[in-house]
């Protein structure tokens, strides 16, 4: 099975981009930012742009993340996950299944799927997805149309049952992050508490810290 670096293998943070967030700032700018601070885990998400731009942004960050030895995660496009030459491609309940992205990117790139159900994790899990995410743990305003908070709940379910890596997300903040890991998560993935911080070093610093502050003891 293909790992993500800090999935299932050590605490650590996920951080995703959304441009309508990050205060103004370029991707690239917060990318740089992120990867400054020390995140290893990269998730290029924009819901709101073309293609052409897309590609052209995922390849300038596939040159400052594999500068940083970071990994590269690209949401729902696989065309521009493969074109890119991104580490991994993740993906939603609605979007194309699992066994039709791998034929599309073969058996190297890492699949995540989101998963908010243990029937969800379930079937990631025999459809070969590489890990999944759990959530919303928390209500988020970052993602459009998700279901209700799965809660603590859900994770813990999938802390008992599921073999596959997984990373929790949805409204996880530096004030309710040693909540998440102390009920097991071991990487969590964060939109808003880290692109919307004017200081982003400065926040990435202070989510590590409540996240080490209970759960890894
Ligand atoms: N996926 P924030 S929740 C991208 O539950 C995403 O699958 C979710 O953003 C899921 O950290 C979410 O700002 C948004 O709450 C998380």
């Amino acid at each position: 099975m293909k790992r993500l670096p800090g999935v299932g293998d050590g605490t650590d943070l996920y951080a995703l981009t959304d441009d309508a967030l990050s205060l103004g700032r370029p991707v690239l700018d917060v990318a740089k930012a992120l990867l400054g601070a020390g995140i290893r885990i990269l998730q290029y998400r924009e819901k709101d742009k073309k293609a052409g731009r897309m590609l052209e942004e995922c390849r300038a960050l596939r040159e400052l993340t594999r500068a940083a030895g970071a990994c590269l995660i690209v949401n729902d496009h696989v065309d521009i996950a493969l074109l890119c030459e991104a580490d991994g491609v993740h993906v939603g309940q609605d979007d194309l299944p699992v066994p039709e992205v791998r034929r599309l990117v073969g058996p190297d790139m890492i699949i995540g799927l989101s998963t908010h159900s243990p029937e969800q994790a379930r079937a990631a899990e025999a459809a070969g997805a590489d890990y999944i995410g759990v959530g919303p743990i928390y209500p988020t305003q970052t993602k459009k149309d998700v279901c209700a908070p799965v809660t603590l709940d859900y994770l813990d379910w999938v802390v008992a049952n599921s073999p596959l890596p997984f990373v929790a997300i949805g409204g996880i903040k530096r004030h309710n992050i040693a909540d998440v890991v102390a009920h097991g998560a071991r990487c969590c993935a964060l939109v808003s508490e880290l692109v919307g911080a004017p200081d982003i070093a400065a926040r990435v610093a202070e989510v590590r810290a409540a996240m080490r502050g209970r759960g890894q003891g």
